[in-house]
């Protein structure tokens, strides 16, 4: 038999050097599964498009790799499109592959049609409905250089059925065809030199430079010129809790470089710095090269704002629980962060108000958090993804309660593939953060719709074959953890929490 489109799929895909395909089946891409046998390409099977999509993100965050995800034409796309929006504020490389009614049936009301590259475009990079099969591997080996270069996001293909069971007789793409570099474009010397003369200059850095490679190039620009540099990339911006004073630091300075960073909500579309500050927008990062016999003047600024950011109320180091409980979630945060002490460990957080609460009280070496997008209900998928990437490394995903329905099934996938991730769930039996609008803007006689039921998740997990834990007292925490951690699966741990805003931090 001569190959088929699909096996142009899955060569290509194996040649680019994909290790996992985050894959839910369905009638259009079963060929690429069939196809995926010969070419070895490992599938994982999911629950839901959209965590396949999540899985994906996560793993392009963490690798640096494109992440791909594969789902079937129809509604199996439309579950997925929701998640590329979460990728494309993250600025993370995916590639989503959906299969897609036959060329020969469109317009007549084939199965599941649907204007599939349409319905994608507005949270993609790119988004295209391959043409012909001949083309399928060079297609692939664009969308992927697309989906790295530059500012990194999601970009999708649609895969006409009767292209992938088409015969071919195509030459794959080489592998150099489907590599491209993030790049971080190069110097700019005019910047460098405001920046230089600045008495508190500041970079701001947008999502693509927070992941690993990212943050190592912007290490090295602070230490290269001793101007202090911040990463952007949670959805209440400068009232976001992990980022501490951050309010009082952009009020400050007087140079503000943004390095692919959009003036966006985040900042206030601006407003957030001084009125004299002179705001400049680079997309990336000036490179190292062009710092060469530059002299760069230390001063205290590098530290008042290293300490500002770091800034959270003493007695939070000994603020305790009601003993009788519900827990506070500083003390749920101090217990977690001691499991994620070690060099690769990873952070998910996720959620509303619980999920500022766990950026706040918790930092890890690796953080995968849903992120400028501000969309609930990745967390699961993500902790899959990264115990995936990092099987060696502890993976904690703290959510809501609200927040672990969304994706509550990926732990049954968790067990299944053995990816031995621990979920915290903080547990107010309630959509807390839009309750706390409702407190903030109505009153609390005009709440209405927000509470869930105390309800036992760790009883779900169980029911997945996942390790389960429930906390009711501060101390519980500790030995409930312990177990989990301990328990060699995909554990959650349910902790009910008392119903607070999340924290708002002014000094003195
Ligand atoms: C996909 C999506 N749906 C809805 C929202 C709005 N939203 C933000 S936080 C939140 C409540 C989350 O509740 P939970 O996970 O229990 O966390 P809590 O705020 O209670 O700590 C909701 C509904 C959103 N941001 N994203």
């Amino acid at each position: 038999m001569g190959l088929r489109g699909a096996d142009l799929v899955a060569r290509a895909l194996a040649r680019a050097g994909t290790r996992y395909v985050f894959a839910l089946s369905g009638n259009h891409v079963m060929p690429i599964f069939d196809a995926a046998l010969d070419a070895k390409l490992p599938l994982l099977h999911v629950r839901h498009e959209a965590a396949a999509v999540h899985m994906a993100d996560a793993w392009g965050r963490l690798t640096g790799e494109v992440g791909v995800a594969l789902v079937t034409g129809g509604p199996g796309h439309a579950n997925a499109v929701s998640a590329l929006y979460t990728a494309l504020a993250a600025e993370s490389p995916v590639l989503l592959l959906s299969g897609h009614a036959p060329t020969n049936e469109l317009g007549k009301g084939a199965f599941q049609e649907m204007a599939q590259a349409e319905m994608a475009a507005p949270a993609c990079k790119a988004s295209w409905t391959v043409r012909s099969a001949a083309t399928l591997g060079e297609d692939l080996a664009r969308a992927m250089r697309m989906a790295k270069t530059g500012r990194p996001g999601p970009v999708h293909l649609s895969l006409p059925s009767d292209l992938l069971e088409a015969s071919v007789d195509a030459q794959l793409p080489e592998r150099k065809d489907f590599l491209a570099e993030a790049n971080h474009p190069g110097a700019h010397e005019t910047i460098l030199e405001v920046l230089r003369t600045a008495k508190k200059p500041l970079l701001i850095a947008g999502p693509a430079l927070g992941y690993t490679r990212g943050r190592k190039l912007l290490e090295q620009f602070e230490q290269s010129t001793q101007v202090p540099s911040i990463v952007m990339e949670s959805p209440r911006g400068v009232n976001d809790p992990c980022m501490g004073l951050l309010a009082e630091v952009l009020a400050a300075a007087d140079v503000v470089v943004l390095a692919g960073k959009r003036r966006d909500f985040t900042l206030r579309f601006g407003a957030a710095f001084g009125k004299d500050c002179k705001v400049f927008e680079f997309d990336g990062l000036p490179d190292s090269k062009s710092l060469a016999g530059k002299t760069w003047q230390k001063s205290g600024w590098r530290d008042e704002v290293r300490s500002a950011i770091a800034f959270r109320p003493a007695q939070w180091k000994t603020l305790a629980s009601n003993p009788g409980g519900p827990l506070h979630p500083v003390e749920v945060g101090r217990e977690v962060q001691k499991l994620l002490m070690a060099p690769e460990s990873v952070l998910v957080a996720d959620g509303g108000e619980f999920g500022q609460w766990a950026q706040a009280t918790v930092t890890a070496p690796h953080r995968v958090i849903n992120g400028v997008a501000g969309s609930i209900g990745a967390a699961l998928p993500f902790a899959a993804a990264a115990k995936l990437a990092m099987p060696g490394s502890n993976v904690v995903a703290m959510l809501g309660d609200g927040t672990f329905g969304f994706h509550s099934s990926e732990l049954e996938t968790a067990v299944r593939c053995g990816l031995g991730f621990l979920a915290v769930v903080g547990n107010d039996a309630c959509w807390n953060a839009e309750y706390q609008i409702q407190l903030r803007s109505y009153g609390a006689p005009r709440a209405l719709g927000l509470d869930l039921l105390p309800a036992r998740y760790d009883r779900v997990a169980e029911g997945f074959g996942a390790h389960g834990e429930y906390v009711e007292r501060p101390a519980e925490l500790a030995p409930a953890l312990e177990r989990a951690m301990g328990a060699g699966r995909a554990a959650c741990v349910n902790v009910m929490i008392e119903r607070l805003p999340a924290p708002t931090f002014r000094r003195g």
